[in-house]
């Protein structure tokens, strides 16, 4: 397909949406052709499909259509009831189009969407732009009137055609087929920027699952056009952003109407075959070598270059760059703060040591060819030393976690973790690994298994026979924080809109909090609010909207485990929060908001009045602004402003704010794609 008719069709597909389409500022609506309510009946002729013409005109992408297989959008309105939605627009003073009948307007929201922009696509307002009046020209008159037939008959009953089960399916025809080159270089980017949210075998989780039978229905057109443009509820807009281009957009949207192809396994074989010792333990300094404050030392990602800067926090400067895994995901400190351990999206560990002059990478090694997270082992007791004596990886393809030597990273123990779903007990083929956290209480790591929704307690005493607890929590396990005592672990199930409360103590599952659409915490932030006591916040991904969930059964037990606060944000798609004990605030971002302003905008909210935020600002002209990290003496906030690789002079910096006054006083400019930062102190004092 040419790429502007992809554009078109982009449009076009949202076509529907267009129902809501409608203009901000609307230019004149050119007059409607007036046709009297009787002719645009009888001009749908009944041998004329509507259901299918609304099918193959992708217009289920977007929107909700009774009777119309595989139109479940919620890029454009519901059309459950647009037959008496419709009625009521014309009669409404907000309306800017020029109908005068419900007919009319169904008729108008096809072929000159932008003159009346309808007000909820998913409980925001739709934007303009989204559907094109080239849409129409999909449709001959008579088609179209055989449509706008069927949308009126829409009334929140069973549809005119007779309901989903009496539609005649419509030919859905075979996969697109797409040459050797083409379909591995779909794989690729799939792997690159899809299957963190929809899962490898595209089963969902965060997103939506992608297999033939969703895929197939919507076809090419609406599947590029959703891929280039992004949705409302957290899909990326790939082709807005510059990401991929219309070509790719068609090209994914192909490739994900195929089969997914099945990846291949990692053997301990291949990961020893990875491994590498760069320098032996036995060679490493025995005292720092510098004499740098390296406890402030921040860890910070160069997503897109496969790096991570070790910035000096008192002097803001870069101490080393080191290579690491591509597109870092996290990095956590050993137990002595020594040692950096990260994770790549391909799967590799590194371990940095902080106390070489310059830090360098001493050891590294790939167990899966898609990871998020890595800790150690931190419990020093009755039952053993285990400080730093090993970490694990906990991978999202092949779905698994291993245990590595916590010195070398040598690959000791692998556990697969395909299983059953906690609810149904279905097979899963593909559970990843989420979250993990070490326990302080045993020699235990908490195991946060995504698609299963399952927490697995895994015991470290003896690696190569781990005795595992596993309980019963919510599916979609995401990621999580400790509360302010270090006995509970609240993690997002982030699909589910919950917080497993987890007390790793009594290791049981102590509560799942409802909370608003897709919390995303990072960590989360631990403050005293003024009358409810110590609380543990998230911001949500799909919600402007900052929660404080109680968090002392002890002293505050009726606030325990409850949503006590919702503070409203300027929008939805917030990634992270982050405060200190010491500081007044709690800071927010906005990263994957839709909007370009919101997007650079970060927030903080008084812990004195945490009713609403106190001020929001844009951190920099161009990029996203995300996460934020506390400077060891909890005084500074650092926000990073995530750039474009290819941008040069835009692509990323860190924004130095003073907590006290809020006023910015230093960047660290030319970072390429900066986004997480890992304070050495605060992280292995899990200060947050
Ligand atoms: Fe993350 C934490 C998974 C996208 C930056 N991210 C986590 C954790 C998980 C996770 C499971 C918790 C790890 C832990 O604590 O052990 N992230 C995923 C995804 O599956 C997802 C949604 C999609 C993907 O394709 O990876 C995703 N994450 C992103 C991003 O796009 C971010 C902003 C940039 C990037 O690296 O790609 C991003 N995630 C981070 C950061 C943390 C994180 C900075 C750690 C936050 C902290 O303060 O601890």
């Amino acid at each position: 397909m040419k790429r502007h008719l992809l554009f078109v069709w982009a449009g076009l597909v949202m076509l529907l949406a267009l129902l809501a389409a409608c203009t901000s500022a609307p230019t004149t609506p050119p007059p409607l052709p007036t046709q009297p309510e009787a002719t645009r009946a009888e001009e749908a002729p009944a041998e004329l499909d509507a259901a299918a013409l609304l099918q193959k005109g992708g217009c289920g992408a977007c929107h909700v259509i009774p009777g119309v297989p595989g139109a479940v959008g919620v890029i454009g309105p519901d059309l459950s009831q647009i037959g008496l939605t419709a009625a009521e627009r014309i009669q409404d003073a907000a309306y800017t189009g020029t109908a005068k009948t419900a007919l009319d307007y169904l008729h108008e929201s096809i072929v000159n969407p932008d003159v009346f922009l309808a007000p909820d696509c998913n409980g925001a307002p739709c934007q303009k732009g989204l559907m094109t009046a080239a849409l129409a020209a999909q449709f001959n008159e008579a088609e179209l009137n055989a449509i706008v037939a069927y949308l009126a008959g829409l009334k929140g009953e069973t549809p005119p055609t007779g309901g989903v089960e009496a539609t005649p399916a419509v030919e859905l025809g075979e996969a697109p087929v797409l040459t050797t080159e083409e379909f591995e270089q779909a794989r690729q980017i799939f792997f690159d920027r899809c299957a963190g949210c929809h899962g490898v075998l595209r089963n969902g989780a965060t997103g939506p699952a992608l297999t033939p039978d969703k895929t197939l229905p919507k076809g090419t057109l609406a599947l590029a056009s959703i891929i280039f443009n992004g949705t409302p509820r957290g899909m990326p807009d790939w082709g807005k952003q510059g990401v991929l281009t219309a070509e790719q957009a068609e090209l994914m949207a192909k490739y994900i109407q195929n089969e997914p192809p099945a990846p291949p396994e990692m053997s301990m074989e291949q990961m020893r075959g990875f491994w590498k010792v760069l320098v032996a333990p036995e060679d490493r300094p025995t005292e720092p070598q510098h004499t740098r404050n390296w406890e402030n030392f921040f860890a910070v990602t160069l997503r897109d270059a496969g790096q991570v800067a070790v910035i000096d926090g008192d002097t803001y400067e870069v101490v080393a760059t080191v290579n690491t895994g591509y597109a870092v995901h996290i990095s956590r400190m050993s137990a002595t703060g020594r040692y950096v351990y990260t994770i790549g999206r391909d799967g590799k560990t590194a371990l940095i040591d902080l106390w070489m002059d310059p830090p360098a990478v001493v050891a590294e090694v790939k167990t899966c060819y898609d990871a998020r997270s890595v800790e150690v082992s931190k419990y020093n007791g009755p039952e053993g030393d285990f400080t730093d004596r090993y970490a694990i990886v906990g991978c999202y393809w092949p779905p698994h976690f291993v245990i590595v030597d916590g010195l070398t990273l040598e690959p000791l123990k692998v556990v697969s973790t395909r299983s059953y779903t906690y609810d149904t007990q279905e097979y899963h083929p593909e559970p990843r690994v989420a979250s993990i956290v070490a326990s302080h209480f045993s020699p235990k790591w908490v195991v946060n298994v995504k698609e299963t929704g399952q927490i697995w307690l895994v015991d470290y005493t003896d690696v190569q026979n781990p005795a595992i607890k596993m309980l019963n929590a919510e599916r979609f396990l995401h990621d999580g924080g400790w509360d302010a005592s270090g006995r509970y672990f609240l993690v997002a199930a982030n699909n589910a809109n919950k917080i497993v409360v987890l007390d790793v103590q009594e290791e049981k599952v102590a509560a799942i909090v409802e909370t608003e659409k897709i919390p995303h915490p990072g960590r989360g932030a631990n403050w005293i609010d003024p009358v409810f006591g110590p609380v543990w916040s998230t911001s949500h991904l799909g919600e402007g909207a900052l929660v404080a969930i109680g968090t002392d059964p002890v002293n505050h037990p009726e606030y325990a485990w409850k949503v006590v606060r919702t503070i409203p944000l300027p929008g939805a798609g917030s990634l992270f929060l982050k405060t200190h004990p010491n500081s007044d605030w709690i800071w927010v971002d906005h990263t994957l908001n839709p909007d370009e302003e919101i997007q650079r905008t970060v927030c903080v909210i008084a812990k004195a009045n945490p009713v609403e935020p106190y001020k929001c600002w844009q951190v920099a002209d161009y990029g996203r602004a995300v996460h934020f990290e506390y400077n060891m003496e909890g005084n500074q906030v650092w926000v990073s402003v995530w750039g474009r690789a290819d941008d040069p002079g835009r692509t990323g910096e860190i924004v130095v704010y003073d907590d006290k006054t809020l006023e910015e006083i230093a960047r660290i400019p030319n970072l390429v794609t900066p986004t997480g930062k890992f304070n050495v102190y605060n992280t292995v004092k899990d200060i947050y």
